[in-house]
């Protein structure tokens, strides 16, 4: 059970942040409405919300999630893989301070963004991307197994239609994994119950399990079903103007 979550409100300066689709510009009062909406969602679902004010330094500092990693035995901090993101690291560190007593790091020329890291139970599976570098999963892998946890690798590298590993798989509890359906028979996978995602829907492959709900973007009948039809119960939101940034649900929150 999460009981509490980290969010931070959109900047003005939202739409500079960066993005690889081509979906048109994100429209600021829809952004900020949908944030809102977001944050109700965590807190129906039982979370107490720490909501840190915009930072125009950093466009993209909405997306929470990429800066740290949280695990009830330490928080790690991450080094996001770009160079834009780099200082949204210090400005979490004091707050996740007065949480964790244990606070790890990754140092150069490590590189990890917490988009690439997908707990499923006591195992984490690194995606390697264009933001999460080798040298990064290692000091991950080494910290993570440290707090007794296991990490493995999956490299999306050559795939072309995401940003991080979460943007294709979501692990929601119940052994089962909501996967993009190219991925979906990575051996590494074999041990999990799996909700594939076909490529029309696969920007809903980013979910994110929160207490007893699932949150599912809106827009994605065919997931939605199937989440009910296995006994999940999923809460959905407009995320249209976070999708043109490439951003999902997940990054929206540092949850724990
Ligand atoms: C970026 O490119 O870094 C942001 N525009 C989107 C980050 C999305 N984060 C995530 O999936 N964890």
């Amino acid at each position: 059970m999460f009981t509490r979550a980290i969010v931070r409100i959109p900047g003005s300066n939202f739409a500079d942040g960066l993005t690889t689709v081509d979906l048109g510009a994100p429209h600021f009062d829809e952004v900020l409405h949908q944030h809102a909406h977001y944050c109700d969602a965590l807190r129906e679902c039982g979370l107490d919300l720490t909501v840190f004010e915009p930072d125009l330094r950093h466009p993209d500092s909405t997306f929470v999630e990429d800066a740290a990693i949280l695990t009830p035995h330490a928080a790690i901090l991450t080094r996001p893989g770009a160079t834009s993101r780099e200082g949204e690291v210090a400005a979490i560190r004091p707050i996740l301070e007065s949480f964790y007593s244990r606070i790890l790091t990754i140092d150069p020329p490590g590189t990890v963004d917490g988009g690439d890291i997908c707990e499923a139970e006591d195992h984490f599976f690194i995606g390697l991307s264009l933001r999460t570098n080798e040298e990064g999963a290692r000091q991950l892998t080494s910290h993570l197994n440290a707090i007794g946890y296991t990490a493995s690798t999956i490299d999306i590298r050559a795939m072309t239609t995401i940003l991080h590993l979460k943007s294709g798989i979501s692990y929601i509890g119940g052994n089962t994994l909501v996967v993009m359906k190219e991925m979906s028979a990575n051996p590494q996978f074999a041990r999990f119950a799996r909700i594939n995602v076909s490529a029309a829907e696969s920007y809903a492959a980013n979910c994110v399990r929160v207490n007893h709900r699932v949150l599912t973007a809106q827009g994605f009948p065919r997931l939605h079903e199937e989440l009910i039809a296995r006994g999940f119960n999923p809460m959905v939101l407009n995320m249209s103007e976070f999708q043109k940034m490439d951003g999902g649900l997940s990054c929206l929150s540092l949850r724990f």
